[in-house]
């Protein structure tokens, strides 16, 4: 069946990054209601919720995961028969993915109208809503340039620089410990975000809070691009959003770490940017101070969704 395929890819990371990792979990549901032969409404619902929470153990960071499953599986309870359940189902993922990649293209739009002519920009990790607004400014004409990180343990920059290189744009990859000695060279910080909490935090690939924190120092603005279904309604009743610890055979191969006896390898996947760090949300609603982001769960994605995510994450952090 799909959707145990595809979440076995999202937890290798083969389907990897917020919105990829959503629209992935949308089509997995549809794909396997289509496919689904359960004979009665009871059965198929209850396939259905095995598949949801299947998708949601994968990994527990980015929020645009249970919100799609959410968004896909909302009133499946509802009084209606099998094939309408199913419809269901299937019309609001198709939905979904089309909102989703939609979204990207208006974060472009508006994301590029804050790069201006001659800017040199860092980015960090691998984010199609952050790199949407660099090519969009790039190919309205302006002269840019781009500082890339590397990402360990996962290397994602080599995507980023690909996409880039691809693109035309003049890009510089360095390590991620290099951050600092180049931010003075850069006018302006791009980054994409896997969850956005209520107090306007920003969680995002590990090492982005030490990146928005040397372009604090320099005075340099930092601009996250994220999609409203980013955005993490249940942290305004108090959640926190769990940061995934991964393997930390990605960082110490098994065979040097078995003989480091005294060592534990630690391999958090994401880190918290605090508000003050950050100068500006762009979603496909428009640009945002990251203070608003009550608005944006307020206005756009209603208190009661997340109720899939509701069973996930125990001991995490929230914001600052
Ligand atoms: P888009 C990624 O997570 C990165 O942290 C990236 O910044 C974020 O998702 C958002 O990516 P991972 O899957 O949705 O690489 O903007 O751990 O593509």
């Amino acid at each position: 069946m799909i959707v145990p395929e595809t979440a076995e890819k999202i937890k290798r990371m083969e389907i990897r990054g917020a919105g990829r990792i959503a629209r992935a979990a949308a089509e997995a549901l549809r794909d396997g209601a289509l496919a689904s032969r359960a004979p009665t409404n009871e059965a198929f619902r209850l396939e259905m919720e095995h598949a949801a929470s299947l998708l949601l153990a994968t990994r527990p960071t980015a929020v645009s995961l249970p919100n799609a499953v959410h968004m896909v599986m909302a009133g499946i309870e509802k009084p209606l028969t099998l094939e309408e359940v199913r419809a269901g189902i299937v019309t609001r993922a198709d939905e979904f993915i089309r909102s989703s990649q939609h979204a990207v293209e208006q974060i472009a739009g508006f994301g590029s109208r804050h790069i201006r002519d001659g800017d040199t920009i860092m980015t960090h990790c691998n984010s199609e809503a952050a790199l949407s607004c660099i090519i969009a400014a790039h190919r309205e004409g302006k002269e840019i340039e781009v500082f890339a990180t590397e990402v360990r343990p996962r290397n994602q920059g080599l995507v980023t620089i690909r996409t880039l290189n691809d693109a035309g744009i003049k890009t510089n990859f360095i390590v991620d410990s290099a951050v600092r000695s180049f931010i003075h060279d850069v006018d302006l910080v791009v980054v994409g975000a896997d969850a956005v909490t209520v107090n306007g935090a920003v969680v995002n690939k590990i090492g982005t809070s030490q990146v928005a924190h040397a372009a604090v120092e320099a005075r340099v603005n930092v601009m996250v691009a994220a999609e409203t279904y980013k955005f993490a309604p249940r942290t305004t009743l108090g959640e926190l959003i769990e940061i995934e610890e991964r393997p930390g055979s990605e960082v110490l191969p098994d065979a040097i770490a078995k003989d480091l006896k005294n060592v534990t390898v630690r391999n958090p996947a994401f880190d918290v940017t605090p508000a003050e760090y950050i100068d500006l949300i762009v979603t496909e609603k428009g640009a945002i101070p990251p203070q608003m982001a009550y608005v944006i769960i307020r206005d756009y994605l209603g208190w009661d969704i997340g109720e899939f995510g509701a069973a996930l994450g125990t001991g995490a952090l929230n914001g600052a």
